[in-house]
């Protein structure tokens, strides 16, 4: 398998998170990419691959233009103004307040931008997000160009990130640049498959309208988890786009048996879709570890997770999501990977 991997990373990592009242170290942090690296190394995953230079023509295909000169120039705004730490949102355009105008300042800039305040923008945060969406563009390059399937390391991640918005610790929604990319490069039908412990409103949004791609999602019940304000099971698309988002919300607790029924439910609308190629959004904070999230499935369980998204037969990509179990998180992922090899 093919994995694309670049440590460009690193230049993202603020220095706090927004977190029940307190400041805390984030949980989504280099060291988790360095576990993926390390699993990936021992379970003999080493035809490894460098991004090619983002293509950001195709990025504004899912992007607002607006939003992402925002993403690329913040930072010398910021700094211009004359702050020194990092940039936490904290106004932002809810219920009642307009829309249709973009404020000047950098903070009023932030907010508009911004749909949730855990996360912050740093100084590298542009160059680490646009590797990232770089990583997902080569391993959609590397599959449509024939490869089986192929993983893309990215971090950081992207399924929470909308058009125009940041927030849920992503930028650019990788896995959306992917599935545009798919479709650019002449598949018919796309599937994104987000099985992510969090809904993927950002994905879910960006194809809301679209019957080319088709958005599926098995995360936390949002009455119960974030994103909180998307993610049941009633919202299936709009326009040409109705029947093409599947939502499988489930409540705290969810174990590996109802959780893999949801899955099979959702690989057979993907079969129905009779796409030209998967994307999967993998987060692997589904696992009962995970410090923020309320699944519980286990390491083992990943095998058999990669196994049955594998006996799909389909053209796959995988981009990185979350997963805050540090130490787990190489083995869990990795499994998913060898569960799709068959090995
Ligand atoms: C990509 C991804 O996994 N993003 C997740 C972002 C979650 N950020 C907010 C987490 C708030 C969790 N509150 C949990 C309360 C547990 N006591
Ligand atoms: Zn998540």
């Amino acid at each position: 398998m093919k994995v694309i991997l670049s440590d460009d990373h690193r230049a993202h990592f603020p220095d706090g998170e927004v977190y029940e009242g307190s400041l805390v170290r984030p949980f989504e942090c280099p060291e988790r990419w360095d576990h993926v690296v390390a699993a990936l190394d021992t379970a003999g995953f080493e035809d490894r691959h460098e991004p090619q230079s983002v293509d950001l023509d195709r990025v504004v295909r899912v992007h607002d233009p607006a939003y992402v000169d925002f993403l690329r120039t913040f930072w010398e705004d910021w700094t211009a103004a004359g702050h020194t730490g990092d940039a936490i949102p904290t106004m932002f355009p809810v219920r009642g307040l307009r829309h249709d105008r973009v404020p000047v300042e950098p903070d009023g800039r932030l907010g508009y931008f911004a749909l949730a305040a855990e996360t912050a923008i740093t100084a590298g945060t542009w160059r680490a997000a646009s590797a990232a969406a770089a990583i997902a563009q080569t391993g959609q390059y590397l599959v449509a160009g024939g490869s089986p399937v192929a993983f893309g390391l990215c971090r950081p991640p992207g399924h929470h990130a909308s058009s125009d918005q940041f927030g849920g610790y992503c930028f650019l929604n990788n896995a959306a640049i992917a599935a545009e990319g798919f479709l650019v490069d002449g598949a018919d039908r796309v599937a994104v498959l987000d099985i992510d412990f969090h809904h993927g409103n950002g994905t879910q949004g960006i194809f809301w309208e679209r019957a080319d791609v088709l958005f599926t999602s098995l995360h936390g019940h949002p009455a119960d988890a974030f994103p909180y304000f998307m993610g049941y099971e009633d919202e299936t698309g709009a326009g040409p786009g109705e029947g093409y988002t599947a939502n499988y919300p489930m409540r705290p607790g969810t174990g590996f048996e109802e959780w893999s029924t949801a899955l099979d439910d959702a690989c057979r609308r993907i079969l129905a879709h009779r796409p030209d190629a998967l994307v999967v959004s993998l987060g692997v904070d589904t696992f009962e570890g995970d410090p923020i999230s309320f699944f519980r499935l286990a390491t083992t369980d990943y095998l058999e997770v990669g196994r049955r998204i594998g006996a799909l037969g389909l053209p796959t990509l995988y981009v990185m999501e979350g997963g805050y179990a540090v130490a787990e998180i190489g083995t869990n992922t990795v499994n998913v990977l060898s569960g799709h090899l068959g090995t």
